[in-house]
């Protein structure tokens, strides 16, 4: 499984997610080759498989780690895809989950223009969320507008469960039809609606809206006030000064 998303250019593709989220187990149940684990520093451990015509996928772990984002960013650059690992059956530790999703992914300068596919998963998982479910969640507690701009990239939320692999396949097939757009110059901004590809039902997701109240009821956005807004948009300004340390980290690391 996977050849098929490396037809083309080289891809290189980053996976991301807190700990236990599913992503070494994704990266094992692709059955791209050999995982090569790196910890360039302590704390830090980054796995590492890369495909017979060059492509890569690069995945590690986020959460509480600040003093290491300068050293993740390295990874950044040249990346086609990035992919967002998310447990949506632990509903505890999801406010945190898709906070991290908006700081280091959504708002970081180096990631934009790309595709970003969130996997909703473990849906195995009894009570587990559902991807529409993270969808409201992302759209509603972090502003993220379907219909906007959005953000310059384009995201997808996806079902899978790492554990039996169901889902998957189906996930990257989009993921990788979104990057061969993107390519192509016809790339979509913004939240591609699960809803609206599977009907282009617009209207869905103004009803949506009204929904995704419910989800900030229970628990998403705890922590995420207007203070936790302007902590988000002050990050956004530090990223363009920071870039020079990640110039900088190139050239120790290539
Ligand atoms: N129920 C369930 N468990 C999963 C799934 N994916 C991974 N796990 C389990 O969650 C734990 C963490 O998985 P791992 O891949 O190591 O997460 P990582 O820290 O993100 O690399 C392990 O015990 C996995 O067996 C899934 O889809 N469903
Ligand atoms: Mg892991």
């Amino acid at each position: 499984m996977g050849n098929w998303l490396f037809k083309g250019p080289q891809r290189r593709i980053v996976i991301q997610g807190l700990d236990a989220s599913g992503k070494t187990s994704l990266l094992y149940g692709l059955k791209l080759g050999e995982v090569i684990q790196t910890v360039p520093t302590v704390g830090y451990n980054v796995e590492t498989v890369t495909t017979p015509d060059g492509g890569s996928f690069t995945c590690w772990d986020l959460g509480g780690q600040e003093k290491v984002r300068p050293l993740y960013r390295h990874y950044y650059p040249n990346t086609h895809g990035y992919v967002y690992v998310l447990d949506s059956g632990d509903r505890e530790r999801l406010g945190q989950a898709l906070d991290e999703f908006v700081q280091y992914v959504l708002l970081e300068e180096l990631t934009r223009g790309a595709v970003v596919l969130v996997l909703a998963n473990k849906q195995d998982v009894p009570g587990a969320l559902s991807a529409l479910d993270v969808e409201r969640a992302l759209r509603d507690v972090y502003n993220f507008s379907v219909r906007g701009p959005g953000s310059g990239h384009t995201v997808l939320v996806r079902p899978c469960s790492t554990l039996t692999m169901e889902g998957v396949r189906e996930a990257f097939h989009d993921f990788a039809e979104e990057i061969r757009l993107n390519h192509a110059g016809k790339g979509r901004s913004g939240l591609i609606s699960l809803e609206d590809d599977a009907n282009n039902d617009t209207e869905a997701q103004v009803q949506d809206a009204d929904k995704s109240i419910e989800v900030q009821a229970n628990g998403l956005g705890r922590g995420l006030g207007s203070d936790k807004q302007a902590e988000i948009f002050a990050h956004r300004e530090m990223t363009n000064w920071s870039k020079t340390s990640v110039s900088l980290l190139r050239t120790v690391f290539e």
